[in-house]
């Protein structure tokens, strides 16, 4: 990459493996059921996920909006963070789409939803109420720090779930960052879940897609969803192919970003007029906020970083002062060291 590029780990490129691999993938038509390589990177990341199948989406919106028209019908209702990716940034596809009533709980420091809150949302059978069928939790929780979840409090929320008879689906766009992080297989994290869609394209680099995993019954509803929504993809193992190279070579070494995350996290902390928690930095993710009084205001800064130094970094979407700098495959030990010089330079 020929800029330093912390906005997202969404910017990362296909490696030279993963381009190898697409332009030799075998392919068929996969609304047919047919892209032996769909099919393949389907069934590795069910099993992967301790799921018992598969379903190959363009994008992580795309699986979180499948799983959601899936378990819900119109008019249904779900339980979702306030900060939650489903609920902030998704464009209000399961409301536009599926007439998806959202019931909306204030997101916990930690990135979890309070188990007494979950309960208290869960509706009676009264016919003023909506009737509500899903819970969602999102892992790593992103939008607040890339905060992985644990497997007791999941399970937790699993149990509440199996009480009232809802479905439980996990955004787990990150969930390899958390499984990394908490040291445990991916499938322990999503045990208790009906259904978990997670990304390919971002610390794990493939260009584009998302997979949703679930049970069988499950997955054989959901792609006709994902054909509604216009996602029969047809060759998509030229894509599917970079995301078989993404499981098989990509999980262990995130380890690195949260490592480079952290270094950057401590470089920051030692600048002045920067404001930062180091014990929310876990994963691959660096929250600060710049501090009132800074010499340069956050938007010259995050210009400055762009035209002087090819630093991409600004203020996180709907906050002014505040900055989320996302390290990934791209950004290594000397990007890291930039990065702090140049911000060094410009907060003098
Ligand atoms: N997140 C993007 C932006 O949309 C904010 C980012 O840069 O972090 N779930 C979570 C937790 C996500 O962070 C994202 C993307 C998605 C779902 C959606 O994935 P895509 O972008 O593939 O639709």
């Amino acid at each position: 990459m020929d800029v330093i590029d912390l906005r997202s780990d969404t910017v990362t490129w296909p490696t030279e493996a993963m381009r190898e691999a697409m332009a030799s993938a075998p392919v068929g038509d996969d609304v047919y059921g047919e892209d032996p390589t769909v099919n393949e990177l389907e069934a590795e990341s069910a099993a992967l996920l301790g799921k018992e199948a598969g379903l190959f989406v363009a994008s992580g919106t795309m699986g979180n909006l499948t799983a959601a028209l899936t378990h819900c019908g119109r008019g249904d209702e779900m339980i979702v963070g306030r900060e939650a990716h489903m609920f902030r940034y998704e464009a209000g596809g399961s409301a536009a789409l599926g007439g998806i009533h959202p019931h909306i709980l204030d997101v916990q420091p930690d990135g979890t939803l309070k188990l007494d809150a979950i309960r208290r949302a869960i509706r009676g059978d009264n016919d003023h109420f909506p009737r509500t069928r899903l819970i969602c939790l999102e892992n790593t929780q992103g939008t607040i720090g890339g905060i992985p979840i644990t497997a007791a409090y999941t399970a937790q929320v699993g149990a509440i779930a199996r009480e009232h008879n809802l479905k439980l689906h996990i955004d787990g766009a990150r969930i390899f960052n958390a499984a990394v992080a908490l040291g445990v297989p991916a499938s322990q994290l999503v045990a208790q879940a009906d259904s978990v869609s997670f990304c390919l394209s971002k610390g794990l680099c493939a260009p584009v897609g998302s997979v949703l995993v679930g049970s069988k019954a499950f997955i054989r509803e959901a792609r006709r969803v994902r054909k509604s929504l216009g996602g029969g993809m047809r060759q998509a193992g030229i894509l599917a192919a970079a995301g078989l190279v993404a499981l098989r070579t990509m999980i262990e070494r995130l380890a690195e970003d949260h490592a480079n995350a952290c270094a950057l996290a401590e470089g920051l902390a030692a600048l002045p007029y920067i404001e930062i928690d180091m014990s929310r930095v876990q994963t691959n993710m660096v929250f600060f906020d710049l501090a009132e009084n800074a010499p340069v205001s956050a938007e010259t800064l995050a210009e400055r970083l762009r035209v002087e130094y090819h630093i991409l970094m600004r203020p996180y979407p709907g906050y002014t002062r505040k900055f989320r700098a996302v390290t990934h495959y791209w950004i290594g030990q000397s990007q890291v060291k930039q990065v702090l010089e140049a911000m060094r330079q410009l907060l003098a």
